[in-house]
């Protein structure tokens, strides 16, 4: 017996006979019951945060509690290692993104292995492996044939400089991140994934989710967004020609509250406008340069400029004015929206600075209606009756929602409507380190898709990104191939897929890592779903949404026999620290990792101040925070691996 546990002897020992052993395997018996117990994979971003440590623990807390109660457990284990961290990293280091990917891979695989977790690593897959991501382009493939993946033109964010495409969180102030040159808005063309036409279906069977937290259902209903309400039209006439402007609305009991209309700066009554007026041009295009992002779109400062063009109210026949604005999203509803500035608090405010007329037509409890300040009973539509409305007058939301479209429609301007939030999902990254999007562009046949026969389409592996656009456009190497169709010279796409298609079917392909000759076999029956699902809040509406979106292709696609993917979901919250600081009077302000602080107590313990080891000089303590490294804060888990 050793007094003293020497930690490296026994658990080298350990680890070699579980490897020996094989003791983590999972296999499939028919008939014994399984579990899959599966943590989110990271991205191989360098080595392994107290983040990582955490998710993976509880896994593995759980794989054990199951093994020992007789199941056949499954705790896979894999790396999400396609996107642009690995392209950043090229441009700092001169490395190629595959070389930096796979070493950091290697490290991290290191870590895992050494904290003891009951991994299977004999189903370890990488995204950036073609073994993987020929499975996207097949998919992708059998989506284009179904209709399920169409082309169109899409905004992107342009960086003039840098020749390349930019996120919304890499534009700053207008500005992109990198260059600081001025962003412009470039139509492009773009793939989309049409997960709207499984909104329905994505809405309702979260109901069905009971192993699911409250919260994140309620933030993927909310994303979908699905909203009752009744389109209706304007009519104007301009030039000579008779027109409709068209809007959507969910508070149609208060249509006759509308004192003017607001469009988006590309709506095409605000480009005739723009025509014979300089002023709303330079506003107009001032507008297209905004965020097209709704939560930026929310909080920014609302804008607008009157058009000069009236419409006609469909019920009272009052001359309306139309506006341009800077929160009305063409991409929503029809990019133009009726101004209720009585009940509507955005509309009111709008109204107020722009000198607009106010009109209450909804009462509640005979509460006293002011156009000085909003109150929140103003946008009240339960216990609100319609006033000043008319033929309306007296009737509650339901009712007036019902009597106004019916009057619409005989009109025929206008109809109830259902209207999603969610919109079809762009997945083309005009960037190096994903997926090749497998399709050939020929001249005299047009876009082509690649063979099943000829895939993968493998990207090449030697690539160093330097900033300027996507580096696949310069590999004639790639780039130029003959057209599958007619043999004549022809040229690959170069965008490449959103990393978020590789994670939406990863846990699909733990289940049969090994199978090259199908994306999917057998044993994907016996594993799937996953019973235990554990990872960080921060995929709560985006990956969790579109992993459900795969499955449920995948199950049209006759490829899986399940509707949804994770039984139970865990999301797990933030590790914290102490954060500790000094701020000079001039200057700014410095984060000092814990591990260099030495705290001082008293006698009886109590914490009595805290000094920077180096110098022996106070710093100051900033309380409890997330572990990130703006703060440096975080506790590297190799210290006490
Ligand atoms: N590859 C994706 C991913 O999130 C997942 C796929 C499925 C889309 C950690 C810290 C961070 C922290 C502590 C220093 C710095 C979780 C940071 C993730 C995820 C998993 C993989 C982080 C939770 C937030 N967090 N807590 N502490 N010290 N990959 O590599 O980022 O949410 O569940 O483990 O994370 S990832």
């Amino acid at each position: 017996m050793q007094n003293k546990y020497n930690a490296h002897a026994i658990e080298r020992e350990a680890q070699q006979y579980w490897e020996d052993q094989r003791s983590f395997r999972a296999v499939e018996t028919p008939g014994k019951p399984k579990y899959y117990c599966l943590s989110m994979f990271p991205y191989p971003s360098g080595k392994l945060h107290m983040g990582h440590v955490r998710n993976y623990t509880i896994g593995d807390a759980l794989t054990r509690y199951h093994r020992m109660r007789g199941c056949n457990v499954l705790q896979p284990m894999g790396w999400d290692a396609f996107g642009l961290p690995a392209e950043n990293a090229a441009m700092a280091n001169h490395v190629p993104p595959a070389q930096w990917t796979r070493d950091n891979i290697a490290y991290m695989k290191k870590q895992l292995v050494s904290l003891g977790f009951a991994i299977d690593w004999e189903r370890e897959l990488a995204t950036c492996s073609p073994d993987y991501y020929r499975w996207n382009q097949w998919l992708f493939l059998r989506m284009l044939e179904q209709g399920l993946v169409y082309k169109k033109t899409g905004t992107v964010n342009w960086d003039p400089v840098d020749q390349t495409v930019l996120a919304n969180e890499q534009v700053i102030d207008g500005r992109g991140w990198r260059t600081g040159a001025l962003i412009e808005k470039r139509e492009i063309p773009m793939y989309y994934m049409a997960i709207t036409r499984y909104a329905d279906e994505l809405l309702a069977a979260l109901d069905r989710l009971p192993g699911w937290p409250e919260r994140v259902k309620t933030m993927q209903a909310n994303w979908i967004g699905r909203s009752y309400g009744v389109r209706f039209a304007f009519p104007y006439t301009l030039a000579g020609s008779d027109a409709k402007l068209w809007v959507f609305t969910t508070r149609a009991d208060t249509i006759m509250g509308v004192t003017f209309c607001v469009v988006a700066a590309e709506h095409p009554l605000a480009t005739h406008a723009a025509k014979h007026n300089a002023g709303l041009a330079r506003f107009v295009d001032e507008c297209k340069r905004g965020s097209v992002m709704e939560a930026d779109v929310a909080t920014m400062e609302k804008k607008g400029m009157p058009t000069g063009i009236f419409v006609t109210h469909p019920l009272t026949g009052e001359k309306i004015e139309v506006w341009v604005g800077n929160y009305v999203l063409m991409g929503y509803g029809e990019g133009a929206v009726m101004g209720v500035p009585g009940h509507d608090e955005r509309d009111f405010h709008f109204a107020r600075q722009h000198g607009l007329r106010i009109a209450q037509v909804i009462d509640v409890a005979g509460r006293p209606f002011s156009t000085d300040a909003w109150q929140e009973w103003y946008a009240d539509k339960e216990n609100g009756r319609c006033v000043h409305s008319g033929k309306y007058d007296g009737l509650a939301y339901a009712q007036a929602v019902d009597a106004i479209a019916a009057d619409l429609e005989a009109m025929g301007l206008g109809e109830k409507q259902v209207l999603w939030r969610l919109r079809d999902w762009g997945i083309s990254r005009q960037r190096y380190w994903g997926t090749p999007i497998p399709l050939v562009h020929c001249g005299a046949c047009g876009d082509v898709p690649v063979p099943d026969a000829e895939l993968p389409v493998v990207l090449p592996e030697d690539c160093v990104p330097d900033g300027s656009g996507n580096s696949l456009n310069r590999r004639a190497d790639f780039l130029n191939c003959p057209c599958p169709q007619c043999g004549k010279p022809a040229q690959r796409e170069t965008d490449t897929m959103d990393t978020f298609v590789d994670s939406s079917w990863y846990y699909t392909r733990f289940a049969c890592a090994d199978q090259n000759n199908a994306m999917v076999d057998a044993r994907v029956k016996y594993w799937l779903p996953v019973d235990q699902y554990i990872g960080g809040i921060e995929h709560a509406i985006l990956h969790l949404l579109y992993s459900r979106f795969w499955t449920k292709v995948m199950r049209d696609l006759g490829l899986v026999q399940l509707d949804e993917p994770f039984t139970n979901l865990l999301t797990q919250g933030m590790v914290l620290n102490e954060t500790f600081f000094r701020k000079p009077d001039a200057g700014r302000i410095t984060y000092y990792n814990p591990a260099e602080v030495e705290i001082e107590v008293d006698a009886r313990g109590s914490r009595t101040g805290a000094r920077l080891k180096a110098d022996g000089l106070p710093v100051e303590s900033g309380g409890i925070g997330t572990m990130s490294k703006s703060k440096n804060n975080g506790v590297d888990p190799q210290s006490l691996i």
